[in-house]
């Protein structure tokens, strides 16, 4: 028989034993202990059936009550003991905010890129659309377009990466200006860089892949005046305002053609090893683009003319930075990248 009398003081003991239950595990042992099918306060309820008839309701109460002190009691502990899990987990992979970063590795604009950029921006301030176009071509678009006599010695396979029989590696981006002709009318200015490929042994001064940066011109009364115009503030802008000269040249897609140079910038002109002893330094080919391309692409080559110019971006890299072999631009040496930051 349960002395209902003591129930209040068991309530109290329970009270006091789970305020200091350390874990999960040990409240669930309180609960059997307390509230289980043989528990403490269990008992009380089965006694229930044994006490007088008018204190039984007042009794069940009383059970009742003592029941949900102790529920409630494991609740609040439960969740007390979660969140000292949840705080010492937090401690545990505090993040310190005052630390400095890690240091983060970053890459540099490779200088082929950066003089490609610089190229560009001045083409692009003057209305020049970039455009850009496939590396493989057909070689009616590499050669025959640009009016490349059948027998050029460039069409040879000496010198040109062939794919298949009328399938070449572009072996400079004028393919590209035909294309652009191809799909739209005069007037229009673009600039083509890429990269282009020729049959040659690699050595300090050549690459079988590299650089270039081609130009055109094109519309009604389009001059060499302009050619010249152009192309020196360009120089101006890249070399200094050093003075210019044009030289006669050839190429089969321009006439005239003209080599273009800039006073050698390391020695002023007075002759140096960097201008080997001449004064001048060739910086690009250009010239009045030939009637017959006109006529390939589909202008009319009474109506309009246009002008054309093209440069290797390694060899204007090189002369600017005084790099003297081609082939250290795809080494990926960062020793060398890392000096044009
Ligand atoms: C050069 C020199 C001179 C040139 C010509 C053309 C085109 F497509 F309009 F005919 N594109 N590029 C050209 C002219 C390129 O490179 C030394």
């Amino acid at each position: 028989m349960q002395d209902f009398s003591r129930l209040d003081d068991l309530v109290q003991q329970a009270l006091g034993i789970i305020e200091k239950a350390g874990s999960e595990n040990e409240l669930k042992e309180l609960k059997v202990t307390y509230l289980g099918k043989k528990g403490k306060v269990t008992s009380y309820f089965k006694a229930l059936g044994s006490a007088p008839a008018q204190e039984r309701k007042a009794l069940g109460q009383q059970v009742n009550r003592a029941r949900q002190a102790i529920e409630n009691a494991l609740a609040v502990r439960e969740e007390a003991i979660k969140l000292d899990a949840l705080d010492q987990k937090l401690e545990a992979r505090k993040v310190d905010v005052t630390l400095p970063g890690r240091p983060f590795g970053r890459g540099t604009v490779h200088i082929l890129d950066q003089v490609m950029d610089r190229i560009l921006d001045l083409f692009s301030g003057l209305g020049f659309d970039v455009v850009l176009g496939p590396e493989v071509e057909t070689s009616w678009n590499n050669f025959d377009a640009l009016n490349f006599p059948p027998d050029h010695p460039a069409r040879d396979m000496q010198d040109t990466v062939f794919i298949e029989d009328e399938i070449v590696l572009r072996t400079h981006t004028s393919p590209v200006q035909v294309r652009t002709m191809k799909s739209r009318k005069p007037p229009l200015r673009v600039v083509c860089p890429g990269v282009v490929y020729r049959r040659d042994t690699p050595d300090a001064t050549h690459a079988p892949a590299f650089f270039q940066v081609e130009g055109l011109m094109v519309g009604e009364h389009v001059s060499f005046a302009e050619l010249k115009g152009t192309l020196n503030l360009f120089a101006r802008k890249l070399f200094g305002e050093g003075d210019t000269r044009f030289r006669p040249s050839f190429f089969p897609f321009t006439e005239p053609s003209a080599e273009m140079d800039v006073r050698c910038f390391a020695c002023g002109g007075e002759g140096c090893a960097l201008c080997k002893q001449s004064g001048w330094i060739e910086i690009l080919g250009c010239g009045m683009v030939d009637p017959a391309v006109f006529d390939a692409v589909g202008y009319d080559n009474e109506k309009y003319t246009g002008w054309a110019f093209g440069m290797g971006v390694e060899r204007i890299a090189m002369l600017r930075h005084a790099i003297d072999d081609i082939r250290l631009f795809a080494e990926n040496d960062l020793r060398f990248l890392k000096q044009f930051v």
